[in-house]
C-alpha cells in the first residue's frame, strides 16, 4: 500500500516559512541581487563548483555566499579563500536552511558588507536531497546537483527536489567511465517530473560543462549593477 504523510503542523510551518522567504526576496530585489539556492545530497560537489564559479565570475560580478552547514565552518573557510564574503550559518540539528535562518544571514551581510553593491548571492544549502527543496529561502532560482555516483533513480525517488529545480547539474561526469550509470537515463528520469529545468552535465574536476553552467548563471541573473554612478542628466 502506498501512503503519503502531510500533517497540518507541517503545512503551517511551510506557510510561515513562505512569508519570510517572500520578505527575503523583496530585500534581495531592493539590493538588486539575484539569489541562487544550491541543493544536493552531501558530497555532490556544491562547494567545489562554487569555488570555481566564484573564481570564474570574480572579475565581472560582485558576489557573496550564505553557507549552510549543520556544524563546522569547513566549507565557509574553503570559500573564504576565494576572497568573496561568506556568511556561515550552522543549522544544528536542522537538515536544511529555512527562510528565517537566511534572514539572519542577510542582517549579518548588511552589518558587515555592502549588499547594495552585490550582484549575486549563492546559498549553499545543507547536504540533503529532501528537506531543502521544501523550504524556500527567498531565492530567485533553485539549482539542484546530482552526482553520477548517486545513481539514475534518484530523481524518481526524491521528486520534490527535481520538480522544483530551475537548473539541474549532473556532476562528476569525469567518473562516467568507471560507473554503470547512464547520463541519458538520468535526464529521462528528470524529464518525467520536470520538463522545464535546464539540465547541464558537468565535471568540476575536468571543467567539462562548467562554461555552460556559467552561461546559464549569467542569463538567469539580473543585469550587473554599474560600478560607477550613472552620468547625471544635463539640464538645458
Ligand atoms: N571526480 C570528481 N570529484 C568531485 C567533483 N566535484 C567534487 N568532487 C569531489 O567530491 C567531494 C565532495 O565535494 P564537495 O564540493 O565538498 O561537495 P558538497 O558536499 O556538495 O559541497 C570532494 O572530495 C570533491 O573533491 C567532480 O567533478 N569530479
Ligand atoms: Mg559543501
Amino acid at each position: 500500500m502506498h501512503q503519503t504523510v502531510d500533517t497540518a503542523l507541517g503545512i503551517n510551518l511551510l506557510h510561515a516559512n513562505q512569508h519570510i522567504a517572500e520578505d527575503n526576496r523583496d530585500r534581495f530585489n531592493q539590493w538588486g541581487v539575484t539569489c541562487f539556492n544550491l541543493m544536493s545530497s552531501p558530497g555532490a560537489g556544491k562547494t567545489q563548483l562554487l569555488e570555481q564559479t566564484l573564481a570564474a565570475l570574480n572579475a565581472e560580478r560582485k558576489m557573496a555566499v550564505i553557507e549552510g552547514d549543520m556544524t563546522t565552518q569547513l566549507d565557509a573557510d574553503r570559500l573564504r579563500r576565494t576572497g568573496i564574503p561568506v556568511i556561515a550559518i550552522n543549522t544544528g540539528r536542522a537538515c536544511h536552511l529555512d527562510a528565517k535562518m537566511v534572514a539572519g544571514g542577510m542582517i549579518q551581510l548588511e552589518q558587515e558588507h555592502q549588499p547594495d553593491d552585490l550582484d549575486l548571492i549563492f546559498v549553499e544549502n545543507v547536504g540533503n536531497l529532501v528537506c531543502p527543496a521544501e523550504f524556500e529561502v527567498g531565492e530567485h532560482a533553485k539549482v539542484a546537483l546530482l552526482s553520477l555516483t548517486e545513481g539514475e533513480d534518484k530523481p524518481l525517488k526524491y521528486p520534490i527536489m527535481f520538480r522544483e529545480a530551475d537548473c539541474l547539474l549532473i556532476t562528476k561526469t569525469d567518473l562516467a567511465p568507471y560507473l554503470d550509470v547512464s547520463i541519458d537515463t538520468i535526464i529521462e528520469n528528470v524529464r518525467q517530473i520536470n520538463t522545464k529545468a535546464t539540465i547541464i552535465p558537468l565535471s568540476a574536476k575536468t571543467g567539462e560543462g562548467v562554461a555552460d553552467w556559467l552561461q546559464w548563471l549569467r542569463a538567469a541573473a539580473k543585469p550587473s549593477q554599474p560600478t560607477t554612478a550613472p552620468p547625471s542628466l544635463s539640464v538645458v
